[in-house]
């Protein structure tokens, strides 16, 4: 049975016939202008609700002039001031355990998740047992669209412990009626043992990073087994950009012989899935009527029109626990107009997200993101399965040097060619030069979660120019 309700209310006994292709096929292929209208009300309603029950956005909203009740288009609502992670994490500090966004009474927090704190102070997902059930309907439903079925086996293949994406794939696997199987990652020598149950017991659907789906290729290959004939028949991703990266997502796909899917966006913003694409096919949907994203203009945050480039900002239309309502992204994406042709009438971002603005860098004029690095760098064939990105500033202008793995099997004396190649490519497609400097096969660390491929090596400078001389006077 097909629901849309605020607050969400889902039939938890529903599952659509197998063969049929969409789960909720009204919801997913009205017209966009009547979604967008529904939208709008959607979001008057939620809107009410945080001002009602978060004293966060009631002050945030009070000192822009804004009231819920003045927002009655999706015009009006490009208004409402973005939400930055730094404020949800100021407001948690003064506010704990979950901040003054938490919506519900903190005895009916069921489930708690939080960011990985690498950078900074982290923060808690407080999750009330109603979001947990829209989370995995909403999450069923989109591994639905990606051909998964009851019949199959789903590996969780990244951390199940803090990660949310983790345990977002999880609990949609079992709404959906397929097997589970959340063996994690990240623990010393779990590699080899994935590769051995995946066969063992029958897995047909992969998650993870793709970082880490190539570094389970790399064990599969040193233990003598194709990755090809793990059984592998779909895979999904989030987390990191990958799938929807022509290089990394032809790798994956020529290794494991298995469909690709790209899904994602941030923990806070679960469904985090929302974004899953349809078909197999590079790129991604904007599930609108679970989340609703406006991709933005990053200094103005107001939509840029379909075509062009801009990040993306989040407002989760069935959160009632911790709703996040334009939460600012500060990745990068370009987004292309809803097509019916698609199969579901979603905005749709061809190349996934591509990157972070704080990612960016600028090399004698020319932005760069490191992904299109990646693309490049592992098309190259001898690729040795890794590699890092140098940015250093050694006079006053920024070099690049790529430093690239290369396969043992590639006679030491071509590497200077090798480079040069890979070197002249930077230069056409990105219109970058940059040194390409070979080493050898496993100079680098793999990762089992998302990698961190660039060195900025001029923060070090800044760091060291911004410190005073000893004896100098201040
Ligand atoms: N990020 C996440 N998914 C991405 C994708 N498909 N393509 C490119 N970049 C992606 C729980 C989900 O996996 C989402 C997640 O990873 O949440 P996190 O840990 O909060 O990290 C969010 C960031 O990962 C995003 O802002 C993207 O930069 C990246």
């Amino acid at each position: 049975m097909e629901q849309w309700t605020w607050p969400p209310r889902y039939d938890e006994t529903y599952r659509p016939p197998e063969g049929q292709t969409h789960w909720f096929p009204r919801r997913e292929t009205m017209p966009a202008e009547q979604r967008d209208e529904l939208i709008a009300a959607r979001i008057r309603e939620v809107m009410a609700y945080a001002w009602d029950n978060a004293p966060f956005y009631r002050r945030k909203w009070d000192e822009a002039g804004i009231h819920p009740s003045s927002v009655r288009t999706l015009a009006d609502f490009e208004k409402v001031p973005v939400v930055r992670k730094e404020e949800l994490r100021a407001d948690q500090a003064a506010n704990e355990p979950f901040g003054s966004y938490l919506c519900v009474p903190p005895d009916q927090v069921k489930h708690i998740n939080g960011t990985s704190g690498t950078t900074g102070r982290p923060t808690a997902f407080g999750i009330a047992e109603r979001d947990w059930r829209s989370v995995a309907n909403a999450h069923a439903r989109v591994m639905w669209a990606m051909g998964i079925r009851p019949s199959d086996t789903v590996l969780v293949a990244s951390p199940l412990s803090l990660y949310w994406g983790s345990w977002g794939a999880y609990t949609g696997a079992e709404r959906l009626g397929a097997r589970v199987f959340p063996f994690g990652a990240g623990t010393p020598g779990q590699s080899a043992r994935t590769v051995r149950w995946i066969r063992q017991m029958g897995v047909s659907v992969f998650y993870g990073t793709p970082s880490y789906a190539l570094r389970l290729a790399e064990v599969a290959e040193d233990e003598g087994i194709d990755p090809a004939s793990l059984g592998l028949r779909a895979m999904f991703f989030s987390g990191e950009p990958g799938a929807s990266i022509p290089t990394i997502r032809a790798r994956i796909t020529g290794l494991f012989q298995a469909e690709v899917y790209d899904s994602g966006s941030m923990a806070e913003v679960a469904p985090w899935m929302h974004l899953g694409a349809a078909a197999n096919e590079p790129g991604v949907l904007c599930w609108q009527d679970l989340v609703y994203t406006e991709v933005c203009d990053p200094a103005g945050h107001r939509r840029v029109p379909y075509g062009a480039e801009g990040t993306p900002v989040y407002t989760t239309l069935e959160r009632t626990s911790q709703p996040m309502i334009r939460l600012l992204s500060n990745d990068v994406t370009r987004w292309e107009a809803p097509s019916a042709e698609r199969g579901r009438t979603y905005p749709f971002l061809p190349r996934g997200i591509y990157g972070r603005l704080d990612d960016m860098f600028t090399v004698r004029g020319e932005n760069v993101q490191p992904s299109a690095i990646d693309d490049i760098v592992m098309a190259a064939p001898g690729y040795g399965g890794e590699h890092r990105i140098v940015i250093s500033r050694e006079t006053a202008m920024d070099t690049l040097v790529v430093q690239v793995e290369y396969d043992p099997r590639h006679p030491e004396a071509a590497l200077p060619d090798w480079a040069a190649h890979i070197s002249d490519r930077l230069r056409t497609v990105l219109g970058v030069g940059a040194r390409v400097v070979p080493v050898r096969q496993h100079t680098f660390d793999r990762t089992e979660f998302k990698a961190r491929r660039v060195i900025d090596n001029r923060e070090l400078l800044r760091r060291i120019s911004a410190e005073p001389l000893p004896g100098s006077a201040r």
